[in-house]
């Protein structure tokens, strides 16, 4: 369909007078698809057909891509050559001597009296490598739900950096959910397409736990002397990290000593990985959230979502490098010894009952692996209320950050702004569009003093709110775009809700992907936001088709699918247990999504 030739509002007809009730919504309450998802089976909303991406490919120059597939031939040559030069090295009289100089292993003062490894360390290593496991999984479906990475926060087909999913249809009305990609059961946490809304309870609540087991490391680490095993103290490490590399390479290996110290090598990357990968997380992860890159706009400037996603990515490329490397190399070299060390705190390489505590914990994390995805079909609610309870607690606390408006400019705007959805098709809908939405009214009652109707001339007409925000949806994509309409303060201040009000529902003329009527409920506190507002303008035009004409709702601590498109209806209610599916917005009945979304 297309958008112009929209009226200006002198053109649109006089309203009808209104003989709206507060009972005149409870019609469209009817029109909601009553069903709550329990499972997730053959026939769940959130499956839709699978479709499955490409080998991973990264953009060279502007429109190059490379399938990084081929890293395997050309790493298995490198390798090869790599070796064959350290031979060739070790050969050589200076590089021998400076394999004698450096032979490795930094030995700090005070490391001897810390030799041996604390119990605690086994059983932190144990739990951190456990929680990592769905951290890791359920982050691999998110990437699926948007598969492609930027550095921008405008999202522009053709310019992604990074994808695993073909090039971007021409088709103007594609949307995010027809780009994302299928994962299988088992790698995935959970597999299936779209499965996003239970990834996230995945991902963002055993990442509190994972958080908590790094801060008690973190602790013991600095109250025992085990840091000294784990920052150099001396610039020496460098030199000795390249000396084990050449050993290592040479295939000629170094003499550890780990029950004192690491090695150089060992010492960098896990320095690296304890100390800069893992907050690196933490930071872009919380880079990612609507509400604090709304709030904190001078640091989501330059550290946009994209780019606190593409580095989320890259850290999760040095964690799942690092752990081939480490377990290789642990297995690798004097596997007994370094078993016995971890987990009996022996320096015995004998024995074998360091090898079967390990054996029991690797077996715990396959029977996990294996039981979490069918677990998570069977009980997503489970899911949903476990996860809820360990990350709701921050969600409800960045809620509170009401931000002020003006926070982009004209040059911000993104050129290119994703759809999302299901669009409406509903003759209603289509009839209303024809004729330039000349009979449209929005309705708002409920528990409200004064129930109203509004054509567009009327909400033209009520005191105009711009805004230029960024958007921000769960899949991943972001874009700025110029908002023009009505403050939800205005709509508040004419309706006077009643106190019992405390939840507001969005209607709308779309209906979602598994039938019955879109809807979402928000906090009435938030209706108050200087960025919550319905828009009947979209970068200086009447909001197009595509992206909610003629009507939406934008509230920016919130993640996109909140920001109902196509509203017919706003309803003031005491709670949202009554409507739809009781669990507040269609995607929270059909997808397991959450109703607090500000991370
Ligand atoms: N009625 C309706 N509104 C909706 C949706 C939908 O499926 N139906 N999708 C939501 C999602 S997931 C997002 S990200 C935004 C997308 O807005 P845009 O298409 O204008 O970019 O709309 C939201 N509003
Ligand atoms: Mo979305």
């Amino acid at each position: 369909m297309a958008n112009s030739g929209r009226p200006t509002p002198d053109e649109l007809p006089p309203p009808a007078a209104s003989t709206i009730t507060p009972k005149a919504l409870a019609g469209f309450r009817h029109e909601l698809d009553q069903r709550k998802y329990d499972a997730v089976d053959g026939s769940w909303a959130g499956s839709v057909p699978a479709q499955y991406g490409v080998a991973p490919r990264v953009r060279i120059g502007r429109s190059k891509w490379f399938n990084l597939l081929w890293l395997l031939p050309i790493g298995f040559v490198l390798l090869i050559v790599f070796i064959a030069v350290a031979k060739g090295l070790r050969d050589i009289p200076t590089v021998a001597q400076f394999t004698e100089t450096y032979p490795g292993t930094v030995v700090p003062n005070g490391a001897e009296e810390n030799a041996g490894f604390p119990t605690w360390v086994g059983w932190q290593h144990f739990f951190n490598m456990l929680l990592m496991i769905p951290i890791i999984r359920s982050g691999v479906t998110i990437i699926a739900d948007h598969p492609r990475f930027y550095w921008t926060r405008h999202s522009t087909p053709g310019k992604d950096w990074f994808r695993v999913q073909k090039p971007v249809p021409t088709d103007p009305l594609w949307t995010a959910k027809q780009d994302s990609i299928t994962l299988p059961d088992s790698i995935g946490l959970p597999g299936r397409r779209h499965s996003i809304g239970l990834a996230r309870w995945w991902h963002l609540g055993v990442n509190t736990l994972w958080l908590l087991n790094g801060i008690i490391f973190y602790i013991l680490v600095f109250t025992t002397g085990h840091w000294l095993r784990l920052i150099p103290t001396s610039w020496d490490v460098f030199p000795n990290a390249i000396s084990v590399m050449i050993q290592y390479l040479s295939l000629d290996w170094p003499t550890d000593n780990a029950w004192v110290a690491y090695n150089s090598l060992q010492v960098l990357a896990y320095f690296v990985t304890v100390f800069i990968a893992a907050p690196l997380a933490f930071i872009t992860g919380l880079g990612m959230s609507p509400a604090l890159s709304t709030k904190f706009r001078w640091i989501s400037r330059i550290f946009s979502i994209q780019v606190a996603r593409s580095l989320h990515f890259l850290v999760l490329i040095w964690f799942l490098l690092f752990i081939v490397m480490h377990v290789t190399l642990v297995v690798a070299t004097d596997a007994l010894h370094n078993f016995n060390m971890m987990y009996t705190n022996t320096n015995d390489d004998h024995s074998w009952n360091g090898f079967w505590i390990f054996a029991v914990s690797l077996a715990v994390m396959i029977v996990l692996w294996v039981a979490v995805t069918p677990f998570t079909y069977r009980h997503p609610r489970m899911v949903q209320r476990i996860g809820y309870a360990l990350i709701g607690p921050t969600q409800r606390l960045f809620e509170h950050l009401d931000s002020k408006p003006g926070q982009y400019t004209e040059k911000d705007i993104s050129p290119y702004m994703w759809h999302n959805g299901k669009y409406p098709e509903t003759p209603e809908y289509k009839g209303l569009y024809e004729t330039n939405f000349a009979d449209y009214r929005l309705q708002v009652s409920g528990l409200v003093e004064n129930p109203l109707e509004l054509d567009l001339k009327q909400l033209r007409d009520l005191p105009r709110h711009e805004q230029i925000t960024q958007h921000f949806c769960i899949q991943g994509w972001s874009g700025v775009a110029k908002w023009g309409g009505v403050s939800m303060q205005t709509i508040v201040d004419l309706v006077k809700p009643s106190s019992e009000a405390k939840w507001v529902i969005f209607y709308s003329f779309a209906e979602g992907p598994d039938g019955g009527v879109y809807y979402d409920a928000q906090p009435i506190e938030q209706m108050s936001y200087h960025l919550t507002m319905l828009a009947y303008d979209m970068n200086g035009e009447a909001l197009p088709y595509g992206h909610g004409a003629p009507l939406r709702l934008r509230n920016e601590v919130q993640l996109g699918f909140k920001l109902v498109k196509w509203i017919k209806g706003i309803e003031f209610v005491k709670d949202f247990s009554e409507i739809g599916g009781g669990e507040g917005g269609y995607n929270n009945d059909h997808e397991f999504f959450g109703y607090r979304q500000s991370i």
